[in-house]
């Protein structure tokens, strides 16, 4: 390793206080949001090389193992049943094990270190839970981490996936609370925190993050922020997604967001959670190497990896692979 490598990349593994902090308040976030876009950046880029290698991104792949059908109302999901007429898409059941550890396989000999599941359920039911339990303890003994995203748990359930060996589990609190009602009003913010705690509580990782360009305003990204932020652990994984419009769904046709915007929301969640990874997820199909490289560059450190997120489309893994040499990123062993 050159000396200059060295020299910005040696962070100090142990977390500041004055970085690591649990008590943001909204206006703060807010001021963060107002930089100059070189100050943030700097800012965001600074936190990020003292705790991660900047060169470095971690590469995980999702599977949708149960499509469609679901009794939520998520105002940007193709998924849910209640736009099934609109949007066409028809509703299978769980996929057998074996098949999903077939792609697993193949998602670990492209680079990929994590392998995530996710289920079109607002909860799961106990016994399909015992053929999910099956398709985490074979993935896992391939050596690839698990992560799984199957809608509310209760405590129960939660301890069941940690005695299973689970290492992450996804539940996205989407936006802030005020704006929470607006996309979804089949559940409340209060249940996605109360399962967030149960997967704390159990011991397992957490990855939870939101979706931006849902017609939100700019105190609304600060508020989701502000969600986890003040979490008393941060999540370890932080996706920031950018709504993928399909057609049927309600909120197809939304105003798009500015890119910088988006940029913006990856450098403030860097600071805000700087010991956290920072996924750039859904939407990178509509996005310029040049926006990801930025995105990169203000310390998202994790991408969706694989040509298909759940059921839409993401970049083919060899086109994210010559922008990663382009970029001299290398992905996370
Ligand atoms: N049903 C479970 C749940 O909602 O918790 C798990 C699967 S759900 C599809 C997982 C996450 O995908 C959602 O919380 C949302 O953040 C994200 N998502 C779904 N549709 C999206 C879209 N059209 N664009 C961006 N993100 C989306
Ligand atoms: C997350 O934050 N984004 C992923 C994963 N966690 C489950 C899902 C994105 C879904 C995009 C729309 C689709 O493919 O259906
Ligand atoms: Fe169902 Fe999850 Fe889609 Fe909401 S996001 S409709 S809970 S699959």
């Amino acid at each position: 390793m050159s000396r200059v490598h060295q020299i910005e990349t040696a962070g100090a593994p142990e977390p500041n206080k004055s970085d690591l902090r649990h008590d943001w308040r909204r206006g703060e976030i807010l001021e963060l949001f107002e930089l100059p876009f070189a100050d943030l950046i700097f800012k965001a880029a600074t936190l990020h090389r003292r705790y991660f290698d900047p060169n470095e991104v971690q590469l995980s792949q999702l599977l949708s193992i149960k499509t469609g059908g679901c009794p939520e109302d998520c105002a940007y999901c193709p998924q849910s049943a209640k736009y099934k007429k609109e949007t066409g898409l028809e509703a299978e059941k769980l996929m057998d094990v074996e098949k999903v550890l077939r792609d697993a396989k193949k998602a670990q000999e492209a680079g990929a270190t994590r392998y995530c599941m996710g289920a079109a359920w607002s909860r799961p039911k106990d016994k399909d839970l015992d053929q999910v339990i099956e398709m985490v303890k074979g993935v896992k003994k391939m050596g690839l981490e698990t992560c799984l995203t199957l809608g509310m748990l209760d405590q129960q359930q939660a301890l069941r996936l940690k005695d299973a060996g689970l290492d992450y589990y996804n539940h996205n609190i989407d936006t802030s609370p005020e704006y929470y009602g607006q996309i979804i009003t089949t559940r409340c913010y209060q249940d996605r925190l109360d399962t967030l705690g149960f997967v704390r509580e159990a011991g397992m990782k957490v990855c939870s993050g939101g979706i931006v360009g849902m017609g939100e305003g700019r105190d609304d990204r600060a508020g989701m922020l502000e969600t986890l932020a003040t979490m008393e652990k941060h999540p370890e994984s932080v996706p920031i997604n950018l709504l993928v419009q399909i057609e049927g769904t309600p909120l197809a046709g939304a105003d798009e967001l500015d890119p910088l915007e988006f940029v913006r929301t990856i450098a403030v969640a860097r600071i805000v959670m700087p010991m956290s990874y920072v996924r750039l997820s859904a939407g990178r199909e509509d996005m310029s190497d040049e926006m990801q490289a930025l995105c990169f560059l203000a310390g998202a450190n994790s991408i969706f990896y694989g040509e298909k997120l759940l059921t839409t489309p993401n970049p083919a893994g060899n086109e994210d692979l010559k922008l990663f040499e382009r970029l001299g990123i290398r992905p996370k062993s």
